[in-house]
C-alpha cells in the first residue's frame, strides 16, 4: 500500500516538473523574439544623481513585480527632469519600467 503511494507522488511530480520545463522554453522563445516590458515599484535611498547622464543609483528593497532582490543600482530618469529636486540621502517610492537591461525610473514619490 505504501509502495504504491510512493510511486503516484513519483509519478505526479514527474509531471509537474516537466510542465514547468515547458513553461521555461516558451519564456525563453518570447525573450529571444521580442524582450517585454516589466513594470514594478520599489523604495529606496538615493546614494547618487548624475544630472547630466540623466541617471540616479538608488539602494532599493526586494521588487518583486520585476522579480529582483534588494541591491543599488543606477537607473535613467524618464524624463530627466524627475530629477530635479531630488537629493542624495532622500527616500523616494518609485515606479520602474525595465527591459532588458535597462532599468527606467518613471516616477518618484518622495517619502
Ligand atoms: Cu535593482
Amino acid at each position: 500500500m505504501r509502495a504504491i503511494a510512493y510511486a503516484v507522488i513519483g509519478a505526479l511530480s514527474l509531471a509537474t516538473a516537466g510542465a514547468a520545463a515547458a513553461d521555461d522554453m516558451s519564456n525563453m522563445k518570447g525573450m529571444s523574439a521580442a524582450p517585454a516590458a516589466k513594470h514594478g515599484q520599489g523604495t529606496g535611498v538615493i546614494k547618487a544623481i548624475d544630472a547630466k547622464a540623466g541617471t540616479l543609483t538608488i539602494q532599493h528593497g526586494p521588487i518583486p513585480a520585476v522579480s529582483w532582490p534588494a541591491m543599488t543600482m543606477t537607473f535613467k530618469a524618464k524624463p530627466a527632469s524627475l530629477l530635479q529636486d531630488l537629493k542624495t540621502g532622500q527616500t523616494i517610492g518609485f515606479d520602474t519600467t525595465v527591459l532588458g537591461m535597462e532599468a527606467d525610473i518613471t516616477a518618484v514619490r518622495p517619502k
